[in-house]
């Protein structure tokens, strides 16, 4: 019987590392992607106790060349990839747009839109020419409206808003199912990043509430993978119960 793979971006932590998880537990096999090779072999050895194969692929999706070279590199029983999950991406940074940094911006529109796209680019093509895939695409809450100080990270998320219902059209004659998942607050190393490793910035951003975790977020994904190939769950907005919207969030004192 053909392996039935999933390949993920962004899965050395977070939500991309569950959702490999969750998906191996489907019974996929798992190509998984991410710059921390050392997190990779970490997630690697987990997965490899789900009884699936796990491949790890080591770039930065901001080049497009080494994207490339990476899925080039794919053994011929690893070509056909069934879902594929553009997950990496980050906010970097929370300033108001009169003194956002131009390293924050570029970093969020090279890695969230740009690096989306070159990974689409070269798992696509497949895609059409077997007329079947599962693309999911992880968008925002901050891909839906817009808060302040979210400038340029909800405008790269609305981006992938609209990359994902361009896709769902332009696929459509394919078969070609294309999901995006909009979460709110989920507690991974999302503000860590965002806040340049400042730990207890990071940790204010959940005090007081319960927020989502990765694996909420991956049951979702795996959930809506398992349809049946007539289904497609289009749109998916996930929140913790605290949230009502991007701003308005019920916190404890
Ligand atoms: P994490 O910081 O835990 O994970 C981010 C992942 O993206 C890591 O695996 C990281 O891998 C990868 N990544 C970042 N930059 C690059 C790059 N240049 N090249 C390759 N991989 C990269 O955050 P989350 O799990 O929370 O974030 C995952 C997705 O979910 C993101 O798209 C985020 O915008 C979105 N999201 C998160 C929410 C939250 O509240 N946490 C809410 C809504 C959406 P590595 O560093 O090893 O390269
Ligand atoms: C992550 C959620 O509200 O910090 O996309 O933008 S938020």
């Amino acid at each position: 019987m053909e392996k039935k793979i999933a390949f993920v971006t962004g899965a050395t932590s977070g939500i991309g590392w569950a959702t490999a998880v969750a998906l191996a537990q489907l019974g996929y096999h798992i190509i998984a992607t991410g710059r921390r090779q050392l997190k990779l072999q970490d997630l690697q050895k987990e997965i490899s106790k789900e009884g699936v194969d796990v491949l790890t692929l080591n770039f930065d999706v901001r080049d497009p060349q080494a994207v490339k070279e990476a899925i080039n590199t794919l053994p011929d029983s690893w070509r056909k990839i069934e879902i594929l999950v553009n997950n990496a991406g980050n906010a970097h940074g929370l300033d108001p747009i009169q003194t956002g940094s131009l390293e924050d911006w570029d970093a969020m529109v090279d890695i969230n839109v740009k690096g989306l796209l070159y990974v689409s680019k070269e798992i696509i093509p497949g895609m059409v020419a077997r007329s079947s895939g599962t693309i999911v695409n992880i968008g925002s809450i901050a891909g839906k409206e817009v808060y302040p100080m979210g400038n340029v990270y909800c405008a790269s998320k609305h981006a992938v808003d609209a990359l994902t219902k361009g896709m769902r059209m332009d696929l459509n004659p394919y078969g070609i199912r294309v999901i995006g998942v909009h979460p709110g607050l989920v507690e991974t190393e999302f503000s860590l990043v965002r806040f340049k490793g400042d730990e207890d910035r990071s940790k204010s951003v959940y005090k007081g509430l319960q927020p989502l975790t990765a694996e909420d977020i991956a049951e979702t994904i795996a959930f809506a993978v398992s349809r049946p190939s007539h289904v497609v769950l289009a749109d998916i907005m996930i929140l913790p119960t605290a949230q009502a919207s991007a701003t308005l969030v019920k916190k404890n004192s």
